[in-house]
């Protein structure tokens, strides 16, 4: 059969860099001919999952469904980039779990760097309470307690993530 692909699962804050590092991750691996997709949180809620909120119970259909999808690639060979930030320690417990070939990646920034770069204003909006249920604000954020790897991007460019990336999947 087919050797399953690799799951990359970013979790983290909003503005923390998993999108950034997913894509980064992305060409690099496409460059090295490698099969791979990337499943980022802002593209799936245009499409897989349209219609959903922010509640706990919305976020976990989100990653269940992006989790679905991931199993399904993998099946076939294909690296899965998951960019979500999938705050439930408990939910990302359960769908890594039944995925094959894992690795979870926490992409972390203190809340107040994420707040203070607020790239898309969202933070700014969040505190003065014109966005419920914000991560990090008004919302959880569970950060993995054993994460395969953790990347620190108020401290390492995302050169060096891409690099440690790599390494990771045994690419370098
Ligand atoms: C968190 C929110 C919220 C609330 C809108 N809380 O930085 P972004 O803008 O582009 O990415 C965030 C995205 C979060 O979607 P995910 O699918 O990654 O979340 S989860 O895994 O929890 O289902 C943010 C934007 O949506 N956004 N409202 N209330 N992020």
């Amino acid at each position: 059969g087919v050797k399953t692909g690799r799951v990359v699962w970013f979790t983290g804050l909003s503005g923390a860099g998993k999108s950034t590092l997913a894509a980064a991750l992305h060409t690099e691996l496409m460059a090295r001919g490698v099969a791979v997709e990337l499943l980022d949180g802002d593209a799936v809620r245009e499409n897989l999952c349209r219609g959903l909120g922010f509640s706990r119970q919305d976020r976990d259909t989100n990653v269940r469904r992006i989790a679905f999808v991931a199993g399904l690639l993998a099946k076939h060979g294909v690296t899965v980039l998951v960019s979500a930030i999938s705050p439930y320690a408990e939910t990302r417990r359960e769908v890594l779990a039944a995925l094959p070939n894992t690795l979870e990646v926490f992409v972390d920034a203190p809340l107040a760097v994420v707040t203070a770069r607020d790239v898309k204003g969202l933070y700014l909006k969040a505190i003065a309470g014109e966005i419920q249920h914000f991560t990090g604000v008004s919302d959880p954020y569970e950060a993995p307690q054993t994460p395969d790897l953790h990347l620190r991007t108020d401290q390492i460019s995302v050169e060096d993530g891409v690099r440690e990336l790599l390494r990771a999947l045994g690419e370098r």
